[in-house]
């Protein structure tokens, strides 16, 4: 982060962004809600709660079939929201952008439509220790279909890849690389481009997880030369139930459909049946209208503070959060690479971690407990789980002062 970026963060009145989401003025347990849970699902700007409340009520239609006046509308506002997000990470054209349900539905897409069809018995998926389940599953399910193996690059005790492992594991028998771009248990920041340019000096594709970045940083993905790039709406301001997988056109127009159905179809007879072109050819049925035209208007309300801003807001609250809590006595931060994205998970000394939840609950402090979907990286530790506090653009000093407070209580309570 340079200083420059640093300087235009504090141009935004991050003041009043607060005020853009209704929900971080109430209570929780008649405490002032301290909302640190946004690795899980963010909160909801008013301007998008707004206008998918809008849609309902005065635009809604079913889409790409209706000849009559609300259909098209329809149908046009929610292609729109594809605009947007080939503009948001920049991808070469519309085809590359398919509409999913998130992230898990972009990743089990790739699994058996790629997977399925290019993987074969003694084949190897390489993934990291890591992974959310969500990038790891859907991969042992193709590998059982097809034989394939899954190995592991493993994490170091600062919670960073082990890459010499990585370059090591990385061989002809490799077909696929599949690791989340940032963690949503540990915050680090993977080198994401170093690991694709290597896969990509062998031909292999390179699947990233993008659900917990693409909320929080600048993402190019012609930059990156991802083959796939997959997350999820509700991670980013956005409504739930939406996703988007990016891949890049030649490798789409290889796979076959996912999943059969409208919309998806070229021309249907009980012989054969031929498919629609990208990036309908994946976006079988009735889609969730609302969802996807709300996302456009997520979109524009974080590029209307700009993606460079909030990364460097995010990085100071992280580096506030990180002297704050390494202060306190029997606490210890699992996750300190170097670079890191703003999440804190940690343990008290002696006291389970959904003990500590439980009691920052009552103070109206959320935060996620437990091992975030992500069991080999507690099993790496060996712990039984977490405390994670996940930060936002829209939190502050207050909300990280509130959570070191609860803390304290914590302890306490156990002391
Ligand atoms: N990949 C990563 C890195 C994630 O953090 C998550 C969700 C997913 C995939 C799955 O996303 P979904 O939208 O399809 O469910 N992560 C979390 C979390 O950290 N706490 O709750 C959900």
């Amino acid at each position: 982060m340079n200083n420059a970026t640093i300087d235009i963060a504090k141009t935004v009145n991050w003041n009043k962004i607060r005020s853009d989401f209704p929900i971080l003025s109430r209570t929780s347990n008649n405490k002032k809600l301290v909302y640190l849970d946004n690795g899980a699902s963010s909160q909801m700007p008013k301007i998008v709660s707004d206008r998918i409340h809008d849609y309902h009520l005065n635009e809604h239609a079913n889409i790409h079939r209706g000849v009559h006046t609300l259909s098209q509308n329809a149908t046009d506002a929610y292609e729109a929201t594809r605009d947007k997000v080939k503009a948001f990470i920049n991808a070469e054209s519309l085809e590359e952008v398919i509409f999913t349900t998130g992230t898990t539905d972009s990743i089990n897409l790739v699994a058996q439509s790629y997977g399925r069809t290019n993987f074969k018995k003694g084949d190897e998926i390489l993934v990291s220790e890591m992974e959310h389940h969500a990038n790891i599953v859907p991969w042992q399910m193709v590998a059982e279909q097809t034989g394939a193996v899954i190995k592991v690059i493993p994490i170091s005790d600062s919670g960073e890849l082990v890459m010499d492992a990585f370059y090591e594991q990385l061989t002809v028998k490799t077909k696929m690389v599949a690791v989340s771009h940032v963690s949503n248990a540990l915050g680090t920041v993977n080198p994401i481009k170093e690991i694709i340019d290597a896969a990509h000096a062998k031909s292999i594709p390179v699947l990233v997880d993008g659900a917990q970045s693409i909320p929080h940083m600048v993402v190019d993905v012609q930059a990156l030369d991802a083959d796939f790039y997959v997350f999820s709406a509700h991670k980013m301001c956005g409504p739930t139930g939406f996703g988007i997988l990016y891949g890049k056109k030649e490798l789409l127009d290889a796979m076959p459909p996912y999943r059969g159905g409208g919309d998806m179809i070229d021309r249907v007879t009980f012989e054969k049946t031929t498919y629609n072109v990208l990036p309908f050819k994946f976006e079988a049925g009735t889609p969730p209208i609302s969802a996807g035209i709300g996302f456009a208007a997520s979109i524009d309300y974080l590029n209307s503070i700009g993606m460079a801003n909030i990364a460097a807001r995010e990085h100071e609250l992280l580096e506030y959060a990180t002297n704050k809590l390494s202060a306190i006595k029997g606490l210890k931060i699992y996750g300190t690479a170097t670079h890191k994205a703003s999440v804190i998970s940690f343990l008290l000394d002696g006291i389970h971690p959904s003990d500590v939840g439980t009691i920052l609950d009552q103070e109206g402090i959320a935060v996620r407990t437990g091992h975030h979907c992500a069991q080999p990286i507690m099993d790496h530790y060996n712990i039984p789980g977490t405390v994670r506090a996940s930060l936002s653009f829209y939190n502050n000093e207050n909300d990280i002062d509130a959570l070191a407070n609860g803390i304290e209580l914590v302890k306490e309570f156990f002391g």
